[in-house]
């Protein structure tokens, strides 16, 4: 029999696949076609404090080759309706972990979200997002490294629930060197590896425009051509991390070989985002029998067998 499970900080997962934030999380009925799907988990629209509708639209457009640009703006229906669906959810599958992922735009925010969800008897997984790209006038706090440490000595004074951090993609390995050294500090349970490539922009040559409304056009880039980005990431902080925080790896995954190089390069479980969006739940089947067949092929019976093994010249 061939596995698809897996495991992040003691918890149990009977697939390694889910949603990324953001792609049809963001009400009841999308988390409810997500816990009836063959996901190994969901996780639910980052959260502000109060609800919010988002960036006026167009917002989000298809880009050929399996891609998108996005700048949604946070829109969500705040925490309470996140914490409350979650709680309910635990109530009905004790044995399920969930992510509930948190988005504040400022520092305050996040500590307030995160001491309601400390007080609350929510036990699962919190992703914080410290890289949404899309709102005018507050930058990703996952560049400015100082601010990533004040945010985690502030969070870690108080919150003992398990959490994980939601990362942008970095471009230099001196970068991946420097934000590792700080996540090592802190009792991490996950990291995930990477939100859309940020303030990129698509030009309508036909129109002469760009082809969404927020910040001039600017927005995030998401799909298939994210990948090698996603898995330089991925890699450089398996490469650097502690062993005791995993990763979650997320970016250009449209097929289940697309999940194997993500596990080969160190992900314990995989997130999807634009391909999820123009598929919907039924990618779950269809990945989950991809990456089975290519680990058949290769006498692999679990993602342990490969996971984080990935070769290189120099092996
Ligand atoms: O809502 C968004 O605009 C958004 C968020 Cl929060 C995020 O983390 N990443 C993204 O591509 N869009």
């Amino acid at each position: 029999m061939t596995s698809l499970a897996t495991s992040i900080g003691g918890r149990t997962f009977d697939n390694c696949m889910m949603n990324a934030a953001g792609i049809r999380c963001q009400n009841k009925k999308d988390l409810d076609a997500l816990v009836a799907s063959r996901a190994g988990a969901y996780v639910t629209k980052s959260a502000t404090p109060q609800k919010r509708a988002g960036n006026p639209s167009p917002r989000m457009h298809t880009l050929p080759n399996k891609g998108s640009i996005n700048s949604m703006g946070l829109p969500n229906n705040g925490l309470d309706y996140y914490l409350d669906y979650v709680v309910d959810d635990q109530h009905k599958r004790p044995d399920a972990t969930n992510f509930l992922s948190v988005a504040g735009t400022s520092l305050e925010d996040n500590l307030a979200m995160l001491h309601q969800i400390q007080e609350s008897e929510y036990h699962g997984f919190v992703e914080l997002n410290l890289s949404c790209p899309n709102v005018p006038g507050k930058p990703q706090v996952g560049y400015d490294f100082d601010r990533v440490n004040e945010v985690l000595d502030e969070v870690f004074k108080f919150y003992t629930k398990p959490l994980g951090v939601k990362l942008p993609p970095y471009f230099d390995l001196v970068h991946f060197d420097q934000i590792a050294a700080i996540l090592n500090q802190y009792p991490l349970t996950f990291v995930n590896s990477i939100n859309s490539i940020g303030n990129a922009l698509v030009v309508d040559p036909q129109t002469e425009r760009v082809v969404i409304r927020p910040k001039g056009g600017f927005g995030g880039i998401g799909g298939a051509s994210v990948k090698p980005t996603a898995l330089a990431n991925v890699r450089g902080l398996a490469l650097r991390l502690k062993p005791e925080i995993a990763i979650v790896g997320t970016g250009g995954i449209t097929t289940g070989v697309d999940v194997f190089e993500h596990i080969l390069c160190g992900a314990s479980m995989v997130q999807i985002g634009t391909q999820f969006g123009y598929e919907g739940t039924a990618i779950f089947d269809r990945l989950a029998e991809e990456l089975k067949a290519i680990m058949n092929q290769k006498g692999y019976t679990n993602i342990t067998e490969f996971r984080g093994k990935l070769k290189t010249f120099d092996d």
